[in-house]
């Protein structure tokens, strides 16, 4: 009995060494791609958990929620390729064969109906086969042991055997981790140059971002990512296109090549994105300066007539969608570089929509469709009970409290000479001020912004030698003070048509986060 509890456990070790070398030798062919064994598990992780708990997880987890429903999904890979592996041993048990060479065959197997990937599958047989292999090597029968010293050293040998396949599933696993971390679809490499009128904007923002410790730069160094899936598609340049269907007057397609071929009207923009599902002084919001052209330029070059629809669809490449206004298409932007490079995969590569003013959702990445339509429809996040296709919430961010001097400096005192900062966006109505009360709200002091980014150099740009504005970028704002005791700092912005932002708070649920930040500060 007790060796038979022995021999299952074994079994169930040497299965799950073998699920988890399955699962790294896919990764190590593929890595995080819709080809890796994982991907599909994901998908049906995620279409399977309910809609309260993604809209919770989201507001509570933020994108550690992502990551735990990734972590389940490789668990659950894993747990498919173990419980091949312990069937055909089984099988291989009953019929006399040895395991090597049933077990590879049958995680074969999972891997193709999981994938239809050659590489992948085949990675994932060869992990799955060492393992085994390894957990056969120097074999030999506890059963048929006649003598207890010859139970023990057949139990010895088990032991060892397991040990060899763990230490195997370690040994791929790290080569995998390695190998399919430089995997990803293939954006082109870059030298890392850009071009002259790119970097002399990227300069300017430069100049232009407050020298302040602990905000962003006014071009972010970390653009944060929202996506649906765990695993981001890979679709090529080369076979990229944009259908423009639906009430249009005649279906249209275009390839990457129509779009950089519009170089007359290639703009770069700094926009600014902000999640709606993110908390009121969260980090989901960021600026880039990205280069495409404005989305009319390609429909009006079609003939494509828009009339008077209500609202548009836009579908990707990971089968998201997002609806609204038609209005708001016409402003819209198609972008194929970010900050002077290739879209990032994780940003949408090859092409996403920019829709100025409006929340991130609609700013579709792996942009494939565009479908023109004659009643409202729902998309994705609208399914869910959000509401995140109209114009962003004003928000001023406080992500920065620096103390620049010192208490005990005879100069000072007594008082701290305190510094609060943060970023400012109303999206197309732009920010006028940004105000800062020290003592909870009772008086307001302006804040010092940073200059506007500049508009794009193109259309419209230095009239009177006066360079435009970034039409829907966000502002930096810092202010400075003393203080002796501790006090509870508060931050609110006036957008640039007068209005201020609200005070009232609410959660980021259905129609993103109002409410003033307020932090509580010890000098
Ligand atoms: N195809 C596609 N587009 C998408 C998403 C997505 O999951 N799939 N997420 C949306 C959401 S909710 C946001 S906030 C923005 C985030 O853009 P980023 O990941 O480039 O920051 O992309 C939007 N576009
Ligand atoms: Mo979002």
């Amino acid at each position: 009995m007790r060796s038979e509890a022995r021999g299952l456990l074994a079994s169930a070790l040497v299965a799950g060494a073998a699920g988890t070398a399955a699962v790294a030798g896919s990764y190590a062919a593929v890595g995080r791609t819709p080809a890796f064994v994982a991907a599909p598990v994901s998908e049906v992780v995620i279409a399977s958990t309910p809609d309260a708990v993604v809209t919770w997880s989201i507001q509570t987890l933020g994108s550690l929620g992502s990551q735990l429903g990734f972590l389940l999904a490789l668990a659950l890979t894993v747990g498919l390729f173990a419980l091949a592996t312990a069937v055909a041993a089984r099988l291989a048990d009953r019929f006399a064969v040895p395991a090597l060479a049933v077990a590879p065959v049958a995680c074969v197997a999972v891997a193709l109906a999981l994938t239809g990937s050659a590489a992948s599958t085949l990675a994932a047989g060869a992990g799955a086969g060492l393992v085994v292999a390894l957990a056969s090597v120097g074999a030999s029968d506890a059963d048929e042991a006649t003598t207890d010293a010859a139970a023990d050293a057949a139990h010895a040998s088990a032991r060892r055997r397991v040990l060899q396949a763990v230490a195997g599933a370690f040994a791929v696993g790290g080569v995998g981790a390695v190998l399919g971390s430089g995997k990803g679809g293939d954006v082109p490499e870059t030298d890392g140059e850009v071009s002259a009128g790119v970097q002399s904007l990227l300069d300017e923002a430069a100049e232009k971002s407050l020298d302040v410790e602990g905000i962003e730069p006014l071009v972010s160094e970390q653009f944060y990512q929202v996506d649906v899936n765990n695993v981001d598609p890979t679709p090529k340049r080369e076979d990229w296109t944009l259908s423009v269907t639906g009430a249009v007057e005649e279906e249209t397609e275009f390839d990457y090549e129509d779009l950089t071929g519009l170089s007359e009207s290639v703009e770069h923009r700094f926009v600014t994105l902000r999640c709606v599902g993110e908390g009121l002084n969260g980090k989901k919001m960021d600026t880039a300066l990205w280069t495409g052209v404005p989305v009319t330029e390609l429909l009006d070059s079609a003939g494509v007539e828009l009339g008077e629809n209500c609202c548009v669809m836009l579908r990707a490449a990971d089968d998201y969608f997002e609806e609204f206004p038609l209005s708001a298409l016409r402003d819209g932007f198609l972008a194929f570089e970010m900050n002077g490079e290739p879209l990032p995969r994780g940003h949408g590569y090859p092409v996403r929509a920019l829709i100025p003013g409006h929340w991130g959702e609609i700013n579709v990445k792996w942009l494939t469709k565009i479908e023109v339509l004659e009643e409202e429809a729902k998309g994705y996040w609208e399914k869910r009970g959000w509401h995140g296709t109209g114009p962003v919430n004003t928000v001023a961010k406080l992500h920065a409290v620096n103390r620049l001097g010192d208490a005990t400096d005879a100069a000072s005192g007594g008082a701290t000479k305190m510094q609060v900062a943060g970023h400012a966006y109303a999206g197309t109505r732009g920010i006028r001020k940004v105000e800062v009360s020290t003592d909870g709200g009772s008086s307001w002091n302006e804040a010092t912004l940073s200059e506007p980014l500049p508009g794009n150099p193109g259309e419209g740009g230095s009239e009177n030698g006066e360079q435009s504005a970034a039409e829907d970028a966000w502002r930096q704002w810092e202010h400075t003070y003393e203080a002796t005791d501790a006090h509870d700092v508060v931050v609110r912005a006036t957008d640039g048509e007068g209005n201020l932002q609200p005070k009232e708070d609410s959660k980021p649920f259905p129609s993103g986060a109002t409410g003033w930040v307020s932090k509580w500060v010890e000098p």
